[in-house]
């Protein structure tokens, strides 16, 4: 993965060319929990793809003819073809790559997961399993972790001490190699949030 410790582009920058042929690029903020999803997907599948960060505080004009929410994570391929919205993005990138599939094969499981996904907050705590589709790591995980990273990077995680099966989920998934290697630095991150609350122009290049 290239970049993904560049500087944000921001406002006046020059329009990213044409993505690299064997690679997709994700548009990204080093701290976005939406994007974070997409960089697990892309890192558990093991696909090739360069990193362009986003000023969030000061978005480059060009930005909104890649999402016209102005929002990341957006994706964009070598054809020019451009997919945003985070949940949007992953189901994309499991469907049109090859290796592990994170969402399951069967139309009723599938709908299983996306209905958890829609539901998240309110069925956390009735999770069976290990992983909330089944005995293994799969999709929803992926899309439901960032948040919990959060609660980790803040040293919050106490608040979960009381659902002992959600405590033994993020055990769980901070083994899992897509999940540690792209752990946040908590130290960097807690920088950016206090930049970022006083919309500071550097907040997303907080360390940098
Ligand atoms: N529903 C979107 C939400 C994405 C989102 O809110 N991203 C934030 C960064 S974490 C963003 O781009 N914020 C810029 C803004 O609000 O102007 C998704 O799932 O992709």
């Amino acid at each position: 993965m290239s970049g993904a410790s560049a500087r944000s582009l921001g406002k006046g920058s020059a329009p990213p060319g044409q993505v690299p042929e064997g690679l997709i690029r994700v548009y990204s903020m080093r701290f976005c929990p939406f994007a974070k999803r997409t960089l697990l997907v892309l890192k558990a599948k093991g696909i090739g793809h360069e990193v362009i960060n986003i000023n969030l505080k000061n978005k480059p004009e060009w930005f909104f003819k890649k999402n016209p929410f102005g929002l990341v994570p957006v994706l964009e391929n070598s054809q020019g073809q451009v997919i945003y919205e985070s949940a949007i993005t992953c189901e994309y990138l499991d469907e049109a790559y090859p290796g592990k599939k994170l969402l399951p094969h069967d139309p009723y499981e599938k709908a299983c997961q996306k209905m958890v996904f829609e539901l998240f907050s309110k069925v956390l705590t009735k999770q069976k399993t290990t992983f909330f589709g089944g005995s293994s790591l799969s999709m929803i995980d992926y899309l439901i972790w960032p948040w919990f990273e959060w609660l980790v990077a803040l040293e919050l995680n106490e608040y979960v001490n009381h659902t002992p099966n959600l405590k033994l989920w993020m055990a769980a998934m901070m083994k899992d190699p897509a999940v540690s290697s792209l752990f946040i630095d908590p130290k960097a991150f807690r920088g950016f949030l206090d930049l970022y609350l006083q919309n500071n122009l550097e907040a997303c290049d907080y360390g940098l």
